[in-house]
């Protein structure tokens, strides 16, 4: 009975797809001539509504459309009609809007920009999951149970009225055999409401458990190490597509053999030793076959680590895969490609130490930070007499890779200049319109970078900042807190 009637979910927010627990996206690029900075949050459940920030840099622009797309496949070319954004009153740069995303998977937002210079597009991806939902509050739950008990008890009720009295003249009493039809009646009318009941709340719990099941969580790997220093991974899917065609279909696990480079790696493995977090690598393992991934091991000390592994799927959905690892202090082998790390990170308020007296300067106002904000987290780097670095150079084809991670190590986003989308799902969401992305090699060789990023909730964050600079790859730490 009670379950007939929890037919309305009320869902928390969701937990992760790429990065884990920070599921907004933030995306600075060019729409042809106009700087924008996107804000993306996805619905908390699926279908829900998808909320979008547009700001015009430059303050260019004059109008923003919208529209939401399938990132493959045919509903990619049938578009539904775009909404406009609308304009901010207080803040003319500033163009907000809402989407409906029907269904789970991977989507892009198409942006179309008019303004002086002309018409222009920028498409963003914007993976859409739910990941839980909740039994409904009980206040509503006791509410909507009365309201269908005195449903039933009408129904009940007109039938046992309808076969008794229906004969009757004004003011006649029912005679003893109308009597005994008014009893059939009222035993046909329980039967009718029993079966009702019964069959709604089989029918509610094949829904929710339907909908359970396509409740995204959050892919545990397997660690092993083997023979010292190799370590292994196996990948974990415990999630499902959604169906395509019928509900009662049985949906497909979402796949681990179609995995795409992302910026040249099939994956993006982040070791961070934990709860110090003074050691940080960004190491690329090889698959070795679907779903199995292997990787030698730099000079690690013993301890207790924390990967975070970045996959993309076929369809430009990404997925961090996650786990928690104690090793022994690891021989190891010297970094090589663009394997990259150090084991004797000092977290810096403002000012981080590189190698060879250089440094790196978190340009930041010292106004906090509010959680569920877009920032752009500005870094610079310098020689030691304080001028900007010389001989900077793109890092996997950008300007620089920072990581945000919350001190308890549950909250993980991999950003880059361009923001915390996929490159590779960048590049199917474009198709054949070519947009611009902040950071991109062109910028390469500046003294600066920049990152959009918000921090999902409050608490202490930890930045980690990677830069090429002379052929090596420096790391810095910094330490924020979002109030
Ligand atoms: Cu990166």
């Amino acid at each position: 009975m009670k379950r007939f009637f929890a037919f309305i979910f009320v869902f928390l927010p969701l937990a992760a797809i790429a990065h884990v627990n920070s599921p907004d996206v933030f995306y600075d690029g060019y729409a042809g001539p106009y700087h924008l900075l996107v804000t993306l949050r996805p619905p908390a459940v699926v279908p829900g509504v998808a909320q979008v920030q547009i700001r015009s840099v430059a303050n260019d622009v004059d109008s923003v459309n919208i529209l939401p797309l399938r990132m493959i496949g045919i509903g990619a070319k049938m578009a539904p009609l775009p909404d406009a954004a609308k304009r901010s009153a207080d803040d003319p740069q500033l163009f907000t809007g809402k989407l409906w995303i029907m269904v789970r998977g991977s989507w892009k937002v198409q942006i179309q920009v008019a303004g002086q210079k002309g018409v222009a597009q920028l498409d963003v991806p914007l993976p859409a999951v739910s990941s839980s939902s909740q039994p409904m509050q009980t206040g509503l739950g006791i509410l909507l149970a009365l309201l269908g008990l005195a449903l039933a008890a009408g129904l009940v009720g007109i039938i046992l009225a309808g076969a008794r009295d229906a004969d009757l003249g004004p003011g006649e009493a029912p005679a003893p055999a109308q009597i005994e039809r008014g009893r059939i009646g009222l035993a046909v009318a329980g039967v009718i409401v029993v079966i009702a009941l019964l069959a709604g709340n089989r029918w509610w719990g094949s829904e929710a458990s339907a909908n359970a099941r396509l409740n995204y969580k959050i892919p545990n790997m397997k660690p092993s190490l083997v023979g010292g220093n190799l370590l292994r991974l196996r990948l974990d899917n415990p999630n499902v597509a959604e169906p395509t065609r019928f509900r009662s279909e049985q949906p497909d696990r979402i796949r681990l053999d179609d995995l795409i480079e992302d910026h040249g790696h099939l994956m993006h493995l982040f070791v961070v030793r934990i709860p110090d977090m003074k050691a940080f690598w960004h190491l690329h393992p090889d698959q070795t076959q679907p779903g199995d991934f292997a990787q030698n091991l730099p000079a690690m000390p013993e301890g207790q680590y924390k990967l975070f592994a970045d996959i993309v799927h076929h369809t430009g959905f990404p997925e961090t895969q996650v786990a928690t690892v104690n090793l022994p202090s690891v021989a190891g082998e010297t970094l090589s490609g663009d394997d990259s790390g150090t084991s004797d990170l000092s977290p810096a308020d403002k000012v981080a130490q590189l190698s060879g007296g250089y440094r790196m300067v978190w340009l930041r106002d010292e106004k906090p930070f509010k959680a569920g904000q877009t920032y752009w987290f500005r870094f610079r780097v310098e020689d030691k007499d304080g001028k900007p670095a010389t001989g900077m150079e793109p890092y996997m084809g950008m300007a620089g890779h920072a990581v945000f991670l919350s001190a308890d190590g549950n909250t993980f986003a991999h950003v880059h200049p361009a923001g915390s989308v996929s490159m590779a799902a960048v590049g199917l969401a474009e198709g054949s319109t070519k947009s611009t992305m902040a950071g991109m090699d062109h910028d390469a060789g500046v003294a600066e970078v920049s990152f959009p990023y918000g921090f999902p909730q409050l608490g202490e964050y930890r930045i980690f900042v990677q830069v090429k600079r002379a052929g090596k790859v420096e790391t810095a730490e910094f330490v924020a807190r979002a109030e």
